[in-house]
């Protein structure tokens, strides 16, 4: 069990308990405890055995201490369990609903005993939502509403969810005898910002019988988080784990592996192209080989190699599969050389303890060179951000003193001074034209007033675009993925103006941005614009997030060139400065 594992239990149980009704106290000490876990530079199954060390981090009492200590010894909490059989998990679900919160949900259960999205909405649409203390017509309303957008975009997972999710399941399958490899596919492989479900690939010995398969297959259906089984078959078990998620697994013979790794990743696009390709070349393309249409003879299928190879292709990166071109541009060896994670030198978005960020900048500093990058930068938020404590003009400027001073301490890593400056409504800048002139980079984001009409706000944003002293525009579209959509603006007047002062676009790493999008950054690479892909990170472990950047920068066929922080430190400076 690793800490991202141990928080989410303690996650849940907070949840549940809410929906227990218990006290808030006791509620805030598990997700203290889970958020601290969570961030914590150690490994707790490495020091469990030592409570001093334990009960050192910070939101950790002794009582909390006694229930990882149960969670250690028996690989369950009590009171999780506890709760989970008092109430169906699928309640954790209904959370996932904009604006119900665990105490209608409670609610809602004690006076019908639902706990599911179908018949929540039946009692909604019968009227019985209205009824409860505290509800009235419009919150039924509203309640049907969210359901909706529930629907609409839930049932899709951030990629990082998934990816955490796929990790478990393949530390649990691999443990079974006779199994050699299990290889994510699906949207996951092909790193698209949010997955259906999982597509889970397994090969090995054990695959090469029906035996075989169907032990393993047992095997997997004892997965502890398995909720239900969906269906089960000769090769395949699809099932839901708790937090809703479903996952198909699929078991090849070796010999199919890579045929299967081929029509699995997909895109279902892609796919279908690459078969009339195939039948234009006198080949069937199937899930278990390539193989002549005139005697079914096998011709490849055990790497996807040698199926795009036989097929007359270069082979095509899984970010690529969506059939936007990429068939004519592998056979025309022509394919771009997309950017790689080992592509960037530095990551300059980031926050500390000075405003809403949980460490300081050498902690930061540190990590940012243990990543190996050449340069990074301080971007603290600025004073409109009033939660986040940010930084007024005087503030500003010690805290670039102590940038600066902190820079004189650490060697092999170039510091940046910056901020990320708040956009106001009229398109101002939230600190004076001097104190941002006397930083290496300066980030404009909007942070707030996001109902605006379109015009206005592409107004909003050119006019930040003009200041001589913006580097680039922070999280440029402003939505949070599966919560808040962009704000309205046109992209295009935008770009045109990114292009003529040399201002470059933020790609935002974080998975619940992604921010510009992968068609967004396709569209600011016609426009010439310039791409930096930062995590925005506001502790030391968000650094590592960078990859899911990369993915998209890839989905968009960037290549080192179209991004900025792939250059050596003094040329991205300069480009900072718009000279690119
Ligand atoms: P998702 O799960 O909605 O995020 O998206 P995918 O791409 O993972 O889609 P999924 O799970 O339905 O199917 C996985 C792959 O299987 C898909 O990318 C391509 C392949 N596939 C599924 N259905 C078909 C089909 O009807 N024809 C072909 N050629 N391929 C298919
Ligand atoms: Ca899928
Ligand atoms: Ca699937
Ligand atoms: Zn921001």
């Amino acid at each position: 069990m690793d800490n991202k594992a141990i928080a989410n239990i303690l996650y849940e149980t907070a949840d549940l308990l809410e929906i227990d009704g218990q006290d808030s106290f006791r509620i805030r000490s598990y997700r203290n405890a889970a958020q601290a876990i969570e961030s914590h530079a150690h490994q707790l199954k490495d020091i469990i055995s030592d409570p001093k060390q334990v009960l050192a981090i910070p939101g950790i009492g002794k009582g909390m201490l006694t229930n990882l200590q149960e969670l250690f010894n028996t690989g369950k909490l009590g009171v999780q369990a506890g709760l989970l059989e008092k109430y169906h998990p699928s309640m954790l679900q209904l959370l996932k609903i904009q604006g119900l919160g665990p105490k209608t949900i409670a609610l809602i259960w004690s006076a019908y005993q639902v706990c599911d999205v179908d018949g929540l909405e039946k009692l909604a649409r019968e009227g019985k939502i209205r009824e409860l203390p505290r509800m009235g017509e419009k919150h039924e309303a509203k309640l049907l509403k969210a359901i909706e957008d529930y629907r609409r975009i839930g049932g899709r997972f951030l990629i990082d969810a998934a990816e955490i999710e796929c990790e478990k399941i393949t530390a649990y399958v691999e443990k079974f005898p006779g199994i050699e490899k299990i290889t994510p596919a699906g949207s996951l492989r092909r790193g698209r910002e949010t997955v259906g479900d999982l597509d889970i690939l397994v090969t090995g010995e054990a695959c090469t019988t029906e035996e075989g398969r169907q032990k393993a297959i047992a095997y997997v259906a004892q997965y502890p988080p398995l909720m239900d089984v969906i269906a089960s078959g000769d090769n395949k078990i699809s099932f839901h784990v708790r937090n809703g998620m479903q996952v198909d697994v699929r078991l090849l013979p070796p010999e199919s592996f890579g045929a299967a790794m081929q029509y699995f990743t997909g895109s279902k696009a892609h796919n279908v192209a690459l078969r009339q390709r195939a039948l234009k070349m006198g080949y069937t393309l199937n899930e278990y080989s390539l193989a002549t249409l005139e005697d079914e003879k096998p011709v490849a299928g055990k790497t996807e190699e040698e199926i795009y190879d036989k097929l007359k292709l270069d082979y095509i990166a899984p970010e690529m599969r969506e059939n936007l071109g990429e068939i004519d541009l592998a056979q025309n060896h022509a394919l771009p050389s997309l950017i790689t994670q080992a592509d960037l030198q530095g990551d300059v978005h980031m926050h500390t303890v000075e405003t809403d960020g949980r460490n300081t900048i050498q902690e930061m500093a540190e990590a940012a060179k243990a990543r190996g990058y050449k340069y990074m930068a301080i971007t603290d938020h600025s004073k409109n951000l009033a939660f986040a404590n940010g930084l007024d003009d005087k503030r500003a400027l010690e805290h670039i003193r102590r940038i600066r001073e902190a820079a004189k301490t650490i060697d092999g890593i170039t510091i940046f001074t910056g901020v990320e400056v708040d956009i106001l409504a009229e398109g101002d800048l939230d600190l004076s034209d001097d104190v941002l002139a006397q930083m290496d980079i300066v980030i404009a984001s909007v942070h707030s007033v996001f109902n605006m009409e379109a015009p206005k706000m592409t107004e909003r944003l050119i006019k930040a675009i003009e200041n001589p002293n913006v580097s680039l525009i922070g999280h440029p579209t402003g939505r949070i993925q599966l919560r808040r959509d962009s704000y309205p603006f046109d992209m295009h007047a935008v770009l045109t103006a990114a292009a003529k002062h040399k201002v470059a676009m933020e790609l935002n790493a974080y998975p619940d941005r992604l921010d510009l999008n992968d068609n967004n950054l396709r569209q600011a690479k016609q426009h010439g614009v310039k791409i930096v892909i930062n995590t925005d990170s506001h502790h030391t472990s968000h650094m590592e997030k960078i990859r899911y950047g990369v993915l998209q920068a890839r989905r968009a066929w960037l290549t080192k060139e179209d991004v900025l922080n792939t250059l050596p430190p003094d040329k991205f400076a300069q480009a900072m400065k718009h000279a690119w």
